[in-house]
């Protein structure tokens, strides 16, 4: 007999979740947010910085020898960028699909990248691809203290009870 009610078992999962430049300027940042908001997703932690280029080469390190390493650096670091932490049950796999493919071109309308993108340097928003990413980049851009923990009500009408 937990204090916490059952459903919060589900909750257990998070993601890095972060608007680019393109996404910011394109004012996009609210219509972003409402999809997850919409899919019964949760906060955790949301920020808006011109990331270093220290911080956005390490986010982008498994790429650091592909030809557009660099400009896909430059363009991070212009900034600004909204970088996010979202919570809840498959989140990570259900946020890419929400995002959907790398190429905007091949995506399905519906998804963020097909219904606001074009080019694949241009593709608005970024979402961790597993556990061990989430967690590494979690960490990268975010200290532990502006992670918040909190028990949002709508968890009781999301999710079944276990
Ligand atoms: P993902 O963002 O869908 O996970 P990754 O392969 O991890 O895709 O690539 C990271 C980011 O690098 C992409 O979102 C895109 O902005 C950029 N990128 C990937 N491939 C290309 C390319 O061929 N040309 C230019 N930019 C690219």
């Amino acid at each position: 007999s937990s204090y916490f009610p059952s459903w919060v078992m589900h909750c257990t999962e998070r993601t890095f979740v972060a608007i680019k430049p393109d996404g910011v300027h394109r004012g996009l940042i609210g219509r972003t947010i409402a999809r997850l908001e919409d899919k019964g997703y949760s906060l955790v932690a949301l920020k808006l910085l011109k990331p270093s280029r220290t911080l956005a080469e390490s986010h982008y390190e498994s790429l650091r020898s592909k030809p557009f390493f660099g400009d896909l650096v430059s363009f991070i670091t212009s900034g600004p960028v909204c970088a996010m932490v979202w919570e809840g049950k498959d989140v990570i796999g259900q946020v890419r699909k929400l995002i959907g493919n790398t190429d905007p071109l091949t995506c399905a309308p519906g998804t963020i990248r097909g219904d606001f993108g074009i080019d694949i340097g241009r593709n608005i928003i970024h979402g961790s691809d597993s556990i061990s990413s989430a967690e590494r980049e979690i960490q990268l851009w975010f200290h532990s203290e502006e992670l918040v923990d909190w028990n949002p009500s709508l968890h009781e009408w999301v999710y079944e009870k276990v």
